[in-house]
């Protein structure tokens, strides 16, 4: 066995985590930042001049910022200065007056950067990501929030490689220079932080468009492409213009700049960025057409497109104060993404889709080394907090809030919140105040959910006294201690609750009120109801109400009566869902007894019932059936028996399949959908229907499956359905499935993010072979292991959703993974640092796992160069 070197002395070395409790207000600000830019692969020159002033009567240096940088030149007020310090991290410049120019000139290698931070190349084109820490990889700088600067940048580059020149703001002069190069200049009026700051450069094609705001302002809307892609940009401008729209009729909240740009770029490590004026995305958020994307695609980009937009208010005219108030704008801009695609679309689909996400993952991650509340109070690598917890639990406790003072008085506090702090950077506590300003309604309490992580588990018993008509109900609330916080205070949890009578009509519950949110705010609290004629059945947590676990001991019945009954969707959905798990529950026992297992009739009466259901959305038959995936399921185990999770999950799939094979034929043919291509919801949940039909058909009758397979893909005119037919070939491992995968590969190699389907197909495949597969593909034609969307597709996937195989007994799956973090770490480590996460959650596994995990982990902690993303999760899991 190899020398293990003791956790501890590793630690030590380590720099320190960064503290809430630390913050400070910064010793100078910034008030203006001219940037200019000389654009060259290798060595580009930066030449940043910014008016400086001290803050108060002190006589400290000024630290600046600094990373990866060649500094060329520094003067102050225009002569050399060289009074300074290189130092860790930045440079300390002493003697300064109080307020002065600042000129620093440093040089920078675009080409080399492989991390995606600060200034790089994707492809041909030059692009930036500053957030969070990244503009410290250009210059030297008071990289922090709070410092907010009236940014211009002057960009000069080649103009043949580079015709298109762009940074924030609006675009205020440009010209041309000798030796074929050219220059543009560009001034951003609003005073921003500097991990907004953004430029671009490169050749495009470029959709343009306009906006009149509903103040009469016409706004330039311009979509930059790669040459060629021109055809799949209709979807993102559309999306952007509903979303301009909608902010202004929800939020009342107006674009503010003569120009909005977006730049679809193919390497970027995340989904999208913000940056003013001019938004940089993933391409796999811009691109579509019909052939090349599927419905979810472009959904997606209507949900991130919309997200990026409305983070113009939420976001860049109102920042954060610093970091670990980052959940002050994801948390409120991811509500709003939410709202803008439910007020668009299906509201209860939508609500599903959130859920599903935080029980599937963001559970997870409260129970795990890595927990933190939506505020987090500590920090080593900033990049590692944008988490599930900040941004989705962020949003729900948004929600929360939304919840409580109704729509009407949330807008109000918005309004104020706008008012109040238009302009500046501010903190959780100060949006939470102004909400309860305008409201009139204490959140002292609720704040709570800001500094307390976990998930909160809320019991709930009742008791109904015919003799009186009396129901009563009680709440015990409580919260088990997480990695990072051992003691739990009692939370302020909002219960959204409905009584249904025998007949599946709800009680009024006082005033003609047919359902009523309930505040929990002690740990154990208790209801009555009077004039309840029967025992009625408690829809409890309505449109998921909290982010928290709840049980009732629903039976059989009582769950029935929800999916047929609940007035809310969202609740028909989750009784299914309950009903599910309880049999998942079952089953596993009796799989790891060596027991047979089964379903009962009840159980398959319900899912006929809802799958011939005539008053349901097509969409919504197809969330019934979509139940808990199996890395989720591990949630619902304290000590999680990998192998008969998967048995009895694909037994309980494979049973509905047989028990209900005709229901799931006539649902086939009752919902194609014909004529041309459209992403409306009517289509896009007739195609859902249509797709899950088929996936279950596969399942119980391959033979069948096999030919509509081959006739959807040879019909179909659209990815949906073409997509939807290779799953089915793929889960069913239908005859056709090598043949149509090879024909799929011959159409699309060319196309980087339509291969990303199939490279994730690949590697959820239940194939015994799978591991081995997925090694071979990383020399595939389409495969490109510094482009972290091929990486998601083909290594994220397996990781992820893989588990059955990812966490194979003889510890395969966590070598593979540990094998591409070491590659990962130097070149890209906040890609590797999201793909580490299943190696990190084992809390449930059983010791032979874990034990196999933690030496993969002490491996990458024994690396002598572990980057700081890496370390702070590996550190934690070894110590959890
Ligand atoms: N604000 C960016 C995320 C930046 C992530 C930095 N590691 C995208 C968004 O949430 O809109
Ligand atoms: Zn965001």
């Amino acid at each position: 066995m190899s020398q293990v070197t003791p956790i501890t002395e590793v630690f030590e070395a380590k720099p320190q985590e960064k503290l809430l409790s630390e913050y400070r207000v910064a010793e100078f600000t910034v008030s203006t930042l001219d940037l200019e830019f000389d654009l060259f692969d290798n060595n580009t020159l930066v030449k940043a001049t910014s008016e400086v002033q001290r803050t108060s009567k002190h006589s400290e240096p000024l630290f600046l910022f600094g990373e990866q940088l060649k500094l060329v030149a520094l003067m102050v007020d225009n002569r050399d200065y060289s009074d300074y310090q290189l130092v860790e991290g930045g440079i300390l410049i002493h003697n300064l007056p109080d307020q002065f120019t600042l000129q620093i000139t440093t040089e920078i290698n675009p080409q080399s950067n492989k991390a995606f931070e600060g200034l790089y190349k994707s492809g041909d084109a030059f692009c930036t990501q500053c957030e969070a820490e990244g503009f410290r990889r250009i210059t030297y700088y008071l990289d922090r929030p709070d410092v907010m600067a009236k940014f211009t940048t002057k960009i000069s580059a080649d103009k043949t490689l580079y015709p298109a020149l762009l940074s924030n703001g609006n675009l205020v002069a440009q010209g041309e220079l000798d030796n074929g190069r050219h220059w543009v200049s560009w001034a951003d009026p609003f005073p921003k932080p500097a991990y907004l700051f953004a430029l671009v450069a490169g050749k495009f094609d470029c959709l343009k468009d306009t906006f009149t705001t509903k103040s009469g302002k016409k706004v330039a809307l311009e979509l930059f492409v790669d040459i060629g892609n021109l055809d799949k940009t209709a979807h993102a401008m559309l999306s952007l213009k509903n979303a301009m729209k909608w902010d202004e009729q929800r939020f009342n909240l107006e674009y503010d700049l003569d120009i909005y740009m977006i730049v679809a770029v193919d390497f970027f490590n995340m989904g999208a960025m913000e940056n003013k004026g001019l938004n940089i995305f993933n391409s796999k958020f811009v691109l579509a057409n019909a052939q090349s994307a599927t419905d979810q695609d472009y959904l997606g980009i209507e949900a991130v497109i919309g997200h990026e937009y409305f983070h113009n208010w939420t976001g860049n005219r109102i920042t954060c104060r610093d970091w670990f108030q980052l959940s002050l704008k994801e948390g409120l801009t991811v509500f709003r993404d939410q709202e803008f695609s439910s007020d668009l679309g299906s509201r209860p689909v939508n609500r599903i889709a959130n859920v599903k996400i935080m029980r599937n993952n963001q559970f997870a991650e409260d129970a795990g080394p890595m927990s933190h509340p939506i505020r987090p109070e500590s920090v080593m690598e900033m990049n590692n907090f944008y988490t599930l917890t900040v941004y989705d639990k962020g949003a729900e406790v948004i929600r929360m809030i939304h919840t409580l003072l109704g729509e009407a008085k949330f807008q109000q506090g918005m309004q104020l919140y706008v008012q109040r702090f238009d302009g500046q950077a501010v903190t959780c506590d100060d949006f939470v105040a102004a909400m309860q300003d305008a409201s009139g309604i204490d959140l002292t309490l609720f704040k709570r959910w800001y500094s307390q992580s976990g998930t909160p588990q809320v019991n709930v018993s009742d008791y109904f006294d015919s003799t009186q008509n009396s129901y009563q109900i009680t709440f015990k609330q409580k919260s088990l201690a997480t990695a990072d916080q051992k003691n739990k205070q009692v939370l302020h949890i909002p219960v959204n609750l409905e009584l249904l009578d025998g007949d599946g009509n709800a009680f009024d519950l006082g005033n003609g009120r047919r359902h009523q949110v309930l505040s929990l705010t002690q740990k154990e609290q208790t209801f009555v109801y009077k004039n309840i004629a029967t025992k009625p059945v408690p829809s409890l947590f309505r449109d998921f109400s909290a982010p928290v676990k709840y049980q009732y001991a629903y039976s059989d019945p009582q769950l029935l009566h929800l999916i047929h009954f609940a007035s809310d969707d969202f609740s028909r959905w989750d009784a299914g869902q309950m009903l599910f798990n309880k049999y998942l529950l079952i089953n596993v026992l009796q799989k790891k007894s060596n027991q047979k297992m089964a379903l009962p009739p009840v159980f398959i009466e319900a899912f006929r019932s809802v799958l011939i259901s005539d008053d349901l959305d097509p969409a919504l038959i197809t969330d019934m059936f979509e139940f808990v995936s199996e890395a989720g399921a591990m949630e619902l185990f304290e000590c999680v028996d990998i192998e008969a999770l998967h048995h009895a999950r694909e037994f309980m799939l494979e049973q509905l399949a047989i028990e209900l094979k005709d229901e799931f034929v006539s649902a086939y043919q009752n919902h194609q959908v014909t004529g041309d291509y459209q992403p409306v919801s009517a289509d896009i949940a007739n195609r859902k229907l249509a797709n899950l039909a088929l996936l279950f058909i596969s399942r119980a009758d391959p033979l069948a499956a096999n030919k509509l397979v081959i006739t959807q893909i040879q019909q179909s005119d659209n990815m949906t359905d073409h997509l939807g037919a290779l799953l089915a070939a793929n889960r069913g491992q239908l005859d056709c499935r090598d043949k149509v995968m090879s024909d799929f590969e011959d159409k699309w190699h060319h196309n980087g993010l339509v291969m990303d389907k199939w490279f994730s197909l690949q590697a959820t495949s239940l194939d015994s072979a799978v591991l081995s597969n997925i090694k071979a593909l990383f020399q595939h034609r389409s495969f490109d292991f510094s482009n972290p969307n091929r990486l998601r597709a083909l290594v994220g996937a397996f990781v992820q959703n893989n588990p059955y195989y990812f966490h194979a007994s003889d510890g395969s799956g966590y070598q593979f993974l540990t094998e591409q973090l070491i590659k990962l770490n130097e070149q890209n480590p906040q890609v590797a640092s999201r793909l580490i996460t299943p190696l990190i959650q084992f809390k449930r596994l059983d010791e032979h796992r874990k034990q196999l995990i933690k030496e993969q982990l002490n491996r990458l902690l024994q690396l002598d160069n572990l980057a700081l993303d890496l370390f702070e999760k590996v550190s934690k899991a070894l110590t959890q």
